[in-house]
């Protein structure tokens, strides 16, 4: 709750020099996720630790326009585990004072950074940055950070952290953007190295069809 009303008062905060409305925000969760979706957006440069864990979409009709991260900071001679989670916003038909997040399994770790938008249209694609295993004794950390790609071109890069290296570019959503996020989570390890989110995936979703009428 304390993290909802949070995420209000940033929204509004940003919001306010351009409208005096305020944001509605709301959690999604799991309710919307068997909408149906045309595609999976994947990355080659996850890391082996953990399981895919479930699916969380936007309400139909809502697509990703922004998103936040939650991230650890160094924690110099002790475990670092980097990024932890990735949440999405979605909006429907670009209407930003109401809107849904979804986040599938997220970290334990770190703080939710302030969400960052594209100036218009939605996510199409991403790409992470990811520390390779560090061998038995090493200190893993996997996924680091995240970019964004929106339809209207900018691209976005979350405020993750630095180690390792970003991979390739994922496919891109068309005719839509994306609507669903499933992440890859290495379950908390009790005193163990701990390396938190491994990989992420996507959902892409179609606009829906409008029919139109010739006389
Ligand atoms: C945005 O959506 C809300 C809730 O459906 C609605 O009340 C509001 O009028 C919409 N704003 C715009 C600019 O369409
Ligand atoms: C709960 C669950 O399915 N755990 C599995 C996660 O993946 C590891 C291998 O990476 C399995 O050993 C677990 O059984």
């Amino acid at each position: 709750m304390a993290n909802l009303l949070g995420a209000v008062a940033v929204l509004a905060a940003l919001s306010g020099g351009l409208c005096e409305e305020k944001a509605f925000l709301q959690r999604a969760g799991a309710a919307f996720s068997n909408r149906e979706y045309s595609s999976l957006l994947t990355v080659n440069n996850g890391e082996r630790f953990g399981n895919w864990t479930w699916p969380e979409m936007c309400p139909d009709e809502f697509f990703a326009v922004g998103f936040s991260v939650r991230v650890e900071s160094n924690q110099y001679g002790s475990d670092d585990t980097a990024l932890n989670g990735i949440r999405l916003i979605c909006s429907k038909d670009g209407n930003r004072s109401f809107l849904y997040s979804i986040e599938s399994h997220t970290g334990y770790f770190g703080d939710w950074s302030p969400p960052q938008y594209c100036p218009s249209g939605v996510l199409t694609s991403f790409q992470i940055r990811v520390e390779p295993h560090q061998g038995l004794f090493g200190d893993d950390t996997a996924v680091n950070s995240i970019k964004f790609r929106c339809s209207s071109n900018p691209t976005l890069e979350g405020t993750g952290m630095d180690w390792g290296e970003y991979g390739h570019w994922s496919q891109e959503c068309h005719g839509g953007g994306i609507c669903g996020i499933e992440s890859k989570m290495e379950e908390y390890q009790y005193g163990l190295d701990d390396s938190s989110l491994n990989d992420v995936r996507f959902h892409c979703c179609a606009r829906a069809q409008r029919v139109r009428w010739r006389v």
